[in-house]
């Protein structure tokens, strides 16, 4: 973690806001404009980019508290090889300053419950998001490692409310009626704009890795019954270690699918990116994600989960769910994750 004056944090906050508002309201030409020469193998198309981005916002978050994981949540853009413009890691309802649900952990915040009773005082506290007025209230505990954003049929429950680092956990409440559906962008955020890495155990350009558990009081949970697709693979020696197969799948086994076993890329700030387009109506409860692979389960050891303070302490909140992610934990950055509710 880099050490940084207050002064020149809340000043790079301030020309980050103004960056920020010309930032939103600018129409990113996010479809492809030309089918590149790679794409023509596959009716997918794909945008590759290559090295670092450029910064448009340096920080995001600040953390209201001295916290050693604390890490700046930076933003950019990137232009692809076909001249598609990208936001880096991702555009995020975070960054148009949309919230919601609230905090079960978060050091940043000083939320630290020690009992289930002062989670469900908590629980109590948090706003209930109505879809439809005569439908069930339900709560929800989530982790997302690093962002999550949440609707439910479209409408927008939650926002992750540290989207980088120290990790936390979230409570959400909404009132629905089934059969609904729930879609969540989840990004592993990076230090290094453009290729998908971050200062970690003295390599600074380490391949983060992303996860997601949620469990819901219907009985909902996150597992393999869920869809999950990858909209940013990196970072890549080669754009061709991304393979488009059928089925919609982004596949990169070959390189690992998680840490400690995944390639270690030694490309640094020449590494490459794959991205797709995410579709316009991926909240959508009418949205087809059929074609969606389904999410991968990952073991607690695969996540790694000790810095998980709200898993760790209250497993019965998270009884039967499983960690998910699109096919690579380390790899895929971007992940859209749906699951309709019957
Ligand atoms: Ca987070
Ligand atoms: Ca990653």
């Amino acid at each position: 973690m880099r050490a940084f004056k207050s002064g020149t944090i809340s000043k790079a906050i301030s020309i980050a806001g103004i960056a920020l508002t010309g930032f939103v309201t600018q129409s990113l030409p996010l479809q492809a404009q030309t089918q590149p020469a790679a794409a023509a193998k596959s009716s997918v198309v794909r945008h590759v980019t290559q090295g670092l981005g450029k910064m448009v916002a340096e920080n995001l978050f600040e953390c209201a508290e001295k916290v050693a994981s604390f890490r700046k949540t930076p933003v950019g853009t990137i232009t692809a090889t076909d001249g598609t413009i990208i936001t880096l890691p991702a555009e995020s309802a975070y960054q148009k300053g949309l919230r919601g649900g609230a905090d079960l952990h978060n050091d940043c915040t000083k939320t630290d419950p020690k009992t289930l009773a002062e989670v469900e005082a908590l629980t109590a506290k948090t706003p209930i998001v109505e879809i439809d007025p005569d439908g069930e209230v339900i709560t929800g505990y989530m982790m997302g490692d690093n962002y999550y954003e949440m609707y439910v049929n479209e409408k927008l429950v939650a926002v992750d409310s540290v989207p980088y680092t120290p990790m936390n956990g979230s409570i959400v409440r909404f009132k629905v009626k089934r059969p609904y559906t729930i879609a969540m962008k989840l990004v592993d955020w990076e230090e290094n704009l453009g290729v998908a890495s971050e200062l970690n155990r003295a390599n600074k350009w380490h391949p983060g890795d992303g996860g997601l558990i949620a469990r819901f009081s219907d009985g909902t949970v996150t597992d393999s019954t869920w869809r999950a697709q990858s909209f940013y693979v990196g970072p890549l020696a080669n754009p061709d270690d991304v393979i488009e197969k059928r089925g919609n799948v982004h596949d990169t086994t070959k390189l690992g699918r998680t840490h400690p076993l995944a390639n270690m890329p030694t490309c640094q700030d020449k590494c490459f990116g794959v991205h797709y387009d995410i579709p316009a109506t991926w909240q959508s409860r009418t949205f087809d994600d059929k074609s969606w692979p389904r999410a991968n389960e990952f073991t607690d050891e695969e996540i790694g989960v000790n810095a998980m303070v709200a898993y760790t302490r209250f497993p019965e909140l998270f009884d039967d769910a499983r960690w998910i992610w699109s096919m690579n934990l380390v790899y895929d950055n971007v992940v859209i994750v749906r699951k309709t509710v019957r």
